[in-house]
């Protein structure tokens, strides 16, 4: 092949799918580039256990590639130095291979496509940018289902996405006569249950030679770097997907809910980061949920439940992001302004939900759904921190954080920052809500019972405090008619007290 026809096909951190479409259509002398660079591991906060993550499955997947034949140039970190760019490294690897054409798969970060996008004129070649096909709703199909409606809820593009996808229906019917099982998926744990533990992958030496590279050049990041035991290959993540089709999909529906403080994952499939990094396909995971359920191995709340998350949710937060970027970084319906408190990054808060929730993170870069939503986003939201600081601390922490599908569920889903474009109204509770679905009241310092006075739990005075000071944005909200209703029969001087004491509370938190 003569150098013009030489094509440099560049392959991002988290799109390591075989079927990817910039490596498609690949020919005998083009050059796959891949590259670590500071850039990408610093425009982040990451976890340590994030970026370890991230350049182990990159190396494996390089490995992946050259062992199916694929000419593989990949730059490691020592390589491409403390100022490192994708650019710079594109720009670098053209001339070394003199390749004249380049083709990508579009990121899925903002900040990227707007970069990618003046390539073609920074770098002189041509530069052929593909659709991500492996999500299930392309954004153009999504637009096309947002055009023209007054209000997006994801229970409606979710039912398209089943009639669509086919994934359980009957006919033309839902299957088991109902979109949605999402009332049974509420029970909090009950004594005696046991939960399966997570398979736990061993560090061979790329991930180990990683575990160092990390340790030397990021010591002062978010989080415990050891132990590490994410799947980093494809084979890896077959076999956590099938330990949760087996051990926890059953139960996943009833528990879906639940926190426990013992218990860290319940029966989650902690399948988000190998997902997001493209290690498995979602359509595929959804139709090995189903399959359980047809086979009469998994209840229909839980494989509809599960479907649902990547179906719908996954696929939801990912079309609205890219339908309101880059515009919906600065939304803050409500004006927030205060600092992220720093227990966030530390742990160190009376408060025994919250100590928890922010404990495993720091251990294992992994929350579950209701303890991201009900306890660290419920609180920020009621403390009145600025949706930004509480985007970056979500995108830093989480082994699954990236743009695309943390911001719509950040200040989207959990901080109503969006004015109630994702969610019909916020995401707030007070202590009753957590004491009902968790374990944690029992060993805090706070008293849920309480609801001023010394030893109040904070979520009961700041959830009141919360729909008083936004009484003017949410008091026409249909859904929240009655909890008004419940602050207006208040006694007066019982409201003065709450209102009081939370800013005693809030005070303190600075
Ligand atoms: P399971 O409970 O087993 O769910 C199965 C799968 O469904 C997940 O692996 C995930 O791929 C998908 N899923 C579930 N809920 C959602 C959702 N709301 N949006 C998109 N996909 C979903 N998820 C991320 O992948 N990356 C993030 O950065 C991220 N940030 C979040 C921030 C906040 C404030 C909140 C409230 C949620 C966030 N989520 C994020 C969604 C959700 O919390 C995680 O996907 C889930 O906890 C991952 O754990 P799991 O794999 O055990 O999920
Ligand atoms: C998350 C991440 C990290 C930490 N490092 C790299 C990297 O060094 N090289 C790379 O190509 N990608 C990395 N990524 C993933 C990218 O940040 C991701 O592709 C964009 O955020 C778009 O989703
Ligand atoms: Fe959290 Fe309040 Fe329960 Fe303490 S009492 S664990 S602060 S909900």
């Amino acid at each position: 092949m003569s150098s013009d026809d030489r094509c440099l096909i560049v392959v991002l951190g988290d799109q390591l799918s075989a079927g990817l479409s910039s490596l498609r259509d690949a020919r005998a002398g083009d050059v796959v580039l891949m590259a670590e660079v500071m850039e990408e591991a610093s425009y982040a906060g990451h976890h340590k256990k994030k970026l370890a993550l991230v350049f182990s499955a990159m190396r494996h997947f390089a490995e992946a590639l050259r062992a199916e034949g694929f000419e593989v140039d990949y730059r490691k970190l020592e390589e491409t130095g403390d100022e490192g760019t994708l650019e710079r490294e594109v720009a670098a690897a053209l001339q070394r291979h003199a390749a004249k054409a380049l083709t990508v798969t579009e990121p899925g970060e903002y900040r990227l496509q707007a970069a990618m996008e003046g390539w073609e004129r920074r770098l002189g070649v041509t530069v052929d940018i593909r659709a991500d096909d492996r999500f299930l709703c392309s954004k153009a199909d999504f637009a096309a289902w947002a055009e023209g409606r007054k209000r997006f809820r994801m229970e409606d593009f979710y039912r398209e996405m089943r009639r669509q996808s086919d994934l359980l229906m009957d006919g033309e019917e839902p299957e088991g006569g109902r979109w949605n099982f999402d009332a049974e998926n509420r029970k909090p744990a009950k004594k005696g249950l046991t939960f399966p533990k997570p398979p736990r992958f061993e560090p061979d030496a790329i991930t180990e030679e990683v575990l160092e590279l990390v340790e030397a050049r990021f010591p002062d990041n978010f989080g415990d770097l050891r132990p590490f035991w994410f799947p980093v290959t494809r084979d890896q993540a077959e076999q956590a997907l099938e330990h949760f089709l087996k051990e926890a999909l059953p139960s996943f529906g009833d528990y879906q809910d639940a926190m426990l403080r013992e218990e860290k994952f319940l029966f989650h499939s902690l399948l988000s980061p190998a997902l997001n990094l493209g290690l498995l396909d979602p359509l595929e995971v959804c139709r090995r949920a189903e399959a359980e359920y047809r086979a009469g191995r998994a209840p229909l709340n839980a494989a509809e439940g599960f479907i649902r998350q990547i179906l719908g949710w996954r696929e939801y937060v990912r079309g609205l992001y890219w339908l309101k970027m880059p515009g919906y970084l600065e939304e803050n319906f409500f004006g927030h302004g205060r600092d992220l408190p720093w227990f966030y990054w530390s742990g160190e808060t009376e408060m025994a939900c919250l100590a928890a929730a922010i404990g495993q993170t720091r251990e294992e870069a992994y929350a579950h759904h209701i303890q991201r939503l009900m306890l660290t986003g419920n609180f920020a939201l009621l403390a009145g921190v600025e949706p930004r600081q509480v985007h970056d601390w979500y995108l830093a922490v989480y082994a699954d954080a990236y743009e695309w599908v943390e911001l719509p569920n950040t200040l989207g889903m959990s901080q109503f920052a969006d004015g109630g474009l994702l969610g019909s109204k916020p995401y707030v509770s007070g202590g009753n809500y957590i004491a009902k679905m968790s374990n944690y009241c029992g060993r805090c310092a706070y008293d849920v019972k309480k609801k001023t006075g010394e030893g109040a739990c904070p979520f009961n005075l700041l959830y009141w405090d919360f729909l008083a000071r936004h009484r003017d944005k949410l008091e026409g909200n249909r859904r929240l008619t009655t909890v008004y209703a419940t602050w207006d029969r208040m006694d007066g001087e019982r409201k003065k007290t709450i209102r009081r004491e939370s800013r005693q509370f809030l005070d303190s938190l600075e």
